[in-house]
């Protein structure tokens, strides 16, 4: 079903708002925060102030944030191929052997996830990594060092999802808390023939079990190609953020062209639909229903221009009021952080953008804490940081 393709935020809100009249639950407009006019006091006053408090800065190209002990944090920063404990305002490098990521364009330390039940001592990465003929995107593990000083290498997870020259280099890898599953969200590498290919890891999401096999769950699990068994759903140009709805399913985010950027409620199997064609074609649809078969919409979409949308998380805790259940996803180009909402049915209801998450530059990734604060990093190559977005009580 096509939910919603609006050019503009207030326009996707009002498109949604048309389409869906039962389902829109307050003001049809945007209303960010207390400064929008509002049409209804009581569903302005459900969402609340939100504060921004610094958690550590001086950083450069923050990628991700993953949760340690309370009050440490892991960090990774792409170009300098550095991953840091932040504890107490203060970041510390982690020595391992970081001349082995490879680093160029939108590609180099990426995503962060640690391991559950591992007290806090293995965790993965996702990052370009020089090979003995090359470079590619790999999923790796590492060990943490008692003292915290050094990570030890445990060898590679998953290797072979392709990059070229840097650009569409993705890369997300999430774990299932319960299952310990692991996901992993990849770009096409900016190569025409990545995305629809399913021999390819490229473009796609990735599903493996803890011990880095292909979950037996996956749509393809006896495929004589042994990339295919990793596949959950293909089609997909530059996935930037994974997020499971609690309760739900597995959502992705990713960057359009100049338009439609996406975020997409996963179905096993499902064909996301961006093929840009023999030599590289972006101005084919982000979702091209001419080609073969069943092609998924997106459940929102940015229409034209894009914001860049980056890393998400969906928001936990009533002390979000209406924000609760929100899809708080990170923009680059945009600037901002934005919160989706969606109806049970995943159907896209309407976005708010509060005024003070629009003053931080560019944003790449948003991590959920033990509170339900939201850690979010800025991608801007110098005095990056990492904020800590929570509401005010
Ligand atoms: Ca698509
Ligand atoms: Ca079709």
């Amino acid at each position: 079903m096509r939910v919603s393709r609006g050019v503009t935020v207030p326009l996707a809100a009002v498109t949604a708002g048309l389409l869906l009249p039962a389902l829109a639950l307050g003001p049809v407009h945007a209303a960010p925060d207390r400064a929008a006019a509002p049409a209804s006091p009581t569903a302005a006053r459900a969402v609340p102030d939100i504060s921004v408090s610094t958690v550590v800065s001086g950083l450069e190209h923050v990628w991700d944030v993953a949760l340690l002990q309370p009050g440490r944090l892991l960090v990774s920063e792409r170009d300098s191929a550095t991953i840091s404990i932040v504890a107490r305002g203060r970041a510390t490098p982690v020595r391992f052997p970081s001349s082995k990521v490879w680093v160029s364009g939108e590609t180099g330390l990426m995503s962060l996830a640690v391991v559950p039940g591992t007290k806090h001592r293995t965790f993965l990465t996702c990052s370009g990594w020089e090979t003995s003929d090359g470079h590619e995107i790999q999923v790796r593990r590492w060990r943490l060092s008692a003292d915290g000083k050094r990570a030890v290498d445990k060898g590679k997870v998953l290797g072979g999802i392709p990059i070229d020259s840097g650009r569409h280099g993705g890369c997300r890898v999430k774990i299932d808390s319960k299952s310990g599953d692991i996901w992993v969200g990849t770009g096409d590498a900016a190569t025409y023939d990545v995305a629809r290919n399913l021999h390819s890891l490229g473009g796609k999401v990735l599903r493996m079990t803890a011990a880095g096999k292909p979950s037996p769950h996956n749509p393809w699990p006896r495929a004589a190609s042994v990339k295919r068994r990793y596949i959950y759903t293909y089609g997909h140009r530059n996935v930037q953020g994974l997020a499971r709805r609690p309760g739900g399913e597995m959502w992705s985010v990713e960057h359009g062209t100049d338009r439609d950027d996406e975020v997409n409620l996963l179905k096993a199997g499902g064909d996301y639909g961006w093929n840009p064609g023999p030599g590289y074609d972006d101005d084919v649809p982000m979702t091209d229903h001419s080609l073969p078969g069943e092609q998924i919409d997106a459940r929102w979409s940015s229409g034209d221009p894009t914001i860049a949308t980056s890393g998400a998380a969906w928001v936990r805790g009533s002390q979000w009021g209406d924000l609760n259940g929100t899809l708080a996803v990170a923009t680059l180009a945009g600037e901002k952080l934005v919160f989706m909402k969606f109806d049970d049915r995943g159907r896209f209801v309407r976005m708010y953008e509060p005024r003070n998450l629009q003053t931080h530059g560019r944003l790449r990734s948003v991590t959920s804490n033990r509170k339900g604060d939201l850690l979010v990093t800025t991608d801007n190559g110098r005095r990056d940081k990492v904020l800590r977005i929570s509401p005010v009580r």
